[in-house]
């Protein structure tokens, strides 16, 4: 492997940006560089963790963190902003009792070692992933467990919602719905993982009335973070992973932890039509947590992934504001090509370069695109945090990067149309990133014009705090 040639960043600037935010807040963005295009109009929704420590006890692992959703509403050229937390039983009685209680998913556990974790086998549902606007119902997601209900213009949070009944207790949804642009429908799923799995598909549709289209056994156990979709397939990448759960049980180890890739197992592509049937196609191992897009093409259906090598997960009892970049395992995009009738799947890497997080116009989602966006590290080669947003174009293969190194760090680009013309082009638009700003030891909200990514920023909105390092969201022009 080629070795980091230089650092792009200083570690103290990034460890910044994993301070919790103690405040919630509304105000009106006064504080402009450039100017908002009055064409910009709806709202900018980002979750993730917001809190990753209780009154200085750090939580082990970003994951782990509680969901803050934050709000940025554009109209008239202006932008006015909001942060919550999203309030779960479980993050209240944190607050109330000024330390952790419950332990997390991938690396937090309670104090008192092993002792005081056996036997606890509670998931406390973090609603930190995604965030969703749906059936006017803003939605806070985290894939083990029923969304957060939010109200969309004060951000309080409402409950844990049911849709009407139709998740049943127990089921769960994914914190990675997609939308499909023509009908307003909300595709998404729920994994009931075990030794066999159930991958249960649900369609929401634009007045938010949830259904189940199939229900899937598949043998092993599934660690399913995102799918694709096209109009005759759900698509899913089984990561041939094992689930060893007894340190987890026994309160030596988080479930996260317990984890880990099958050695010399393939990756294996699930395909589920409209009917609910299953077709599993072996590929080369790897791991996979998001899917960027996926679309029909004759006998082939185009699936584009970010795969890492292997099961990327932290060392026990280090701290990962501490990790070693040179070490961390590289998030690659590829390219499959899989041709259902003869069972085959051939690869070819699209974006060497370290990235996580691809989007796409929503009105490509699921249909042959030609763009991609998505965060990327600031060089070439090696490992660091995200700093820059790329933009490949996979018609031509050119790949052009918006870097915001050394003190900037990135966060999920959202490609927003400039407009619904079916026919406008396909990068005719904005992309919004949230920026950490180590500088400033705040976080910018930043306008990149699509077509010219490389440019001078359109608008770059500085926010009066900082922003932790946030997991994914969405725009919504309602
Ligand atoms: O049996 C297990 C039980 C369980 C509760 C199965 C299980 C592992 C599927 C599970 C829960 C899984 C959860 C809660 C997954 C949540 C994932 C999450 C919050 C985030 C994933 C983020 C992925 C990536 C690639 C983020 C990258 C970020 C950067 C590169 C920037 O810092
Ligand atoms: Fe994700």
């Amino acid at each position: 492997m080629v070795q980091a040639v230089s650092n792009t960043f200083s570690r103290e600037d990034w460890q910044k940006g994993y301070e919790s935010l103690r405040t919630e807040q509304a105000y009106w963005i006064d504080d402009i560089e450039g100017q908002i295009p009055v064409e910009l109009e709806g709202t900018l929704f980002r979750n993730g963790p917001g809190q990753l420590d209780i009154n200085g006890e750090k939580y082990g692992h970003p994951f782990d963190g509680d969901g803050m959703i934050c709000a940025i509403a554009f109209k008239d050229g202006k932008a006015h902003f909001t942060n919550q937390f999203v309030k779960t039983p479980e993050f209240l009685a944190e607050k109330k009792a000024g330390k952790i209680l419950y332990r997390g998913v991938f690396g937090t556990q309670k104090a008192g070692g092993w002792l005081s974790n056996i036997f606890d086998l509670r998931n406390k549902n973090v609603a930190n992933t995604n965030v969703v606007y749906q059936g006017g119902k803003l939605l806070a997601l985290w894939e083990a467990a029923h969304p957060y209900a939010i109200n969309p213009k004060s951000l309080d949070t409402v409950g844990l919602e049911d849709f009407d009944g139709q998740l049943a207790k127990g089921q769960v949804f994914t914190a990675h719905p997609r939308r499909d642009d023509r009908t307003g429908d909300l595709w998404g799923f729920g994994v009931q993982p075990g030794p066999k799995s159930t991958i249960s598909i649900y369609q929401v549709t634009a007045d938010g009335k949830l259904s189940t289209e199939s229900q899937v056994k598949v043998s092993g156990f599934c660690f399913l973070h995102d799918f694709a979709y096209t109009p005759n397939y759900r698509i899913f990448m089984q990561n041939p992973v094992s689930f060893k759960p007894l340190p987890f049980m026994l309160g030596l180890a988080t479930a996260g932890e317990c984890i880990e890739l099958k050695p010399n197992s393939p990756s294996q592509f699930l395909l589920i039509d409209r009917q609910g049937n299953l077709q599993t196609i072996e590929t080369d191992p790897c791991f996979v947590f998001h899917h960027c897009n996926a679309y029909e093409q004759g006998d082939v259906i185009i699936v584009d992934s970010v795969c890492y090598p292997d099961y990327p997960k932290l060392e026990p009892n280090t701290d990962f504001r501490e990790i070693d970049f040179d070490k961390v395992i590289a998030g690659q995009l590829w390219r499959f090509e899989i041709n259902p009738q003869l069972g085959t799947v051939k690869r070819e890497l699209i974006l060497e370069r370290s990235c996580e997080f691809p989007v796409v116009h929503p009105r490509c989602m699921g249909q042959k695109y030609r763009y991609a966006y998505i965060g990327a590290i600031a060089k070439e080669s090696g490992n660091a945090p995200l700093q820059a947003i790329a933009k490949v174009d996979l018609e031509t293969g050119k790949q052009e990067f918006h870097s915001f190194a050394p003190r900037g760090f990135i966060s999920e680009p959202i490609f927003v149309p400039y407009d619904r013309n079916p026919d406008s082009a396909e990068d005719q638009g904005w992309v919004l990133t949230l920026i950490f700003n180590a500088e400033h030891n705040r976080s910018d909200l930043v306008i990149l014009d699509a077509q010219n990514i490389t440019g001078k920023p359109i608008a770059t909105l500085h926010l009066k705090h900082h922003v932790p390092y946030g997991l994914h969201g969405s725009f919504t022009q309602e």
